[in-house]
């Protein structure tokens, strides 16, 4: 039987990297993206010609939607990656969050019964270790109790269990990944990384003045994005359905991946204060150019999450230590850096033409 794909969530960091994997694979690949009127395909822009790539409407609050493309695509695997995934804004908008990061799972699993597939098509659900939240045990594996600690989390621990009682109310192959942060140069500008890394660029050339932070001693399991679509697959490939933590197992605070971004930019900081108070200062011209607000603060907030992958490594042959927290940093820097570059080229090139016409050289 052919393999075909179902992404939800196509459109985003992990769905791009996962599309592009699957179909090196050979798989047929289906994604679901809502209808906008702005454009946010930039991520999978460059796979919108290829044969085996299909896009379809589609939206995890709406089930008559979802019911639709599972029944015309019958789908081998899915991967119901689309939430609403940003821990702050779940405490803004808690019902919404709920309804897609909770009952949206229950209406993936809900259309696949009811197309008659829940014997032939293996599902993946994106968990997350903030299903730990106030952590009860540091590492965090598979046998660590849950607590959590936002409206995202409650959310996502009703997936989690959803999917477990349809593994084992119904036989379904399906699974949860309980992933850790996961990065890339993909990231959405709002998460911790990928706001420090763009700010480190546009700071080193001049285009910005200082990055405001929340809590910079939280603490993180920082893997590379693209490293973990494969364990998500190889979940799904597994004899057994069963729940797994991907992280890499080495721990950072966000202080620390401020200090090597810059670093790599080419700025060295020297933290110093505390709390409200803490700076981070260009150790060469004594500027300041971090300094923390109580605007990134989170009513609770999870500060220290620290994956345990030997189940992953001894049961999938995953490893996970395939880019290392300073290489990770590195892509996002040198990525950033380049596109603020390109950015300035841009803008020079709209300076001169203004100049250009005004002064009656090009009409
Ligand atoms: O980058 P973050 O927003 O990611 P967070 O909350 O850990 O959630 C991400 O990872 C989860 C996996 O564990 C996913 F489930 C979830 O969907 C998402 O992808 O924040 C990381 C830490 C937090 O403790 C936050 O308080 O960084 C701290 N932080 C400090 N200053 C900040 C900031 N976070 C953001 N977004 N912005 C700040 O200025």
């Amino acid at each position: 039987m052919a393999n075909i794909a179902l992404i939800t969530g196509v459109t985003g960091q992990d769905g791009s990297y996962l599309s592009e994997f699957l179909l090196d694979k050979g798989y047929d690949v289906h994604g679901i993206i809502r209808r906008s009127s702005v454009d946010y395909r930039e991520r999978i822009a460059h796979l919108e010609g290829h044969k085996n790539f299909h896009l379809h409407y589609g939206d995890l609050g709406d089930s008559m939607s979802i019911l639709q493309v599972v029944s015309k695509v019958r789908p081998t695997e899915i991967y119901n990656l689309a939430a609403q995934s940003h821990v702050q804004v779940s405490f803004d908008s808690p019902e919404f969050t709920a309804d897609v990061d909770a009952t949206g799972v229950l209406r993936v699993l809900e259309a696949v019964r009811l197309c008659g597939l829940a014997d032939t098509c293996k599902i993946y659900q994106a968990s997350t270790s903030e299903l730990y939240g106030k952590v009860e045990e540091v590492p965090q594996n598979e046998q660590t109790p849950f607590h959590p600690y936002s409206p995202y989390a409650v959310a996502k621990l009703y997936g989690f269990w959803i999917v477990k009682e349809y593994r084992e109310a119904y036989n379904m192959f399906c699974c949860s990944g309980i992933l850790f942060n996961h990065e890339s140069e993909r990231r959405g500008e709002t998460f911790v990384t990928r706001k420090i890394t763009l700010a480190a660029a546009r700071i080193a050339q001049g285009k910005q003045e200082k990055l405001y932070l929340g809590n910079l001693s939280s603490l993180r399991d920082w893997g590379y994005a693209k490293d973990y679509v494969e364990c998500m697959w190889l979940i799904l490939q597994n004899k057994k359905p069963e729940d797994f933590v991907i992280a890499t197992g080495v721990q950072h605070s966000v202080r620390e991946f401020c200090y090597y971004a810059f670093k790599h930019a080419g700025i060295e900081l020297e933290f110093q204060g505390e709390g409200l108070d803490e700076k981070g200062i260009d150790k060469a011209t004594g500027k300041v150019l971090v300094e923390v607000s109580p605007d990134f603060y989170r009513p609770t907030d999870v500060v220290n999450l620290w994956g345990d992958p030997s189940k992953a490594k001894r049961e999938l042959g995953w490893d996970p230590a395939k880019t290392s927290f300073e290489e990770l940093v590195k892509i996002m820097v040198d990525h950033d850096m380049a596109k603020v570059a390109v950015e300035r080229a841009s803008e020079g090139i709209r300076t001169n033409l203004a100049e250009y016409l005004e002064k009656g050289i090009v009409k």
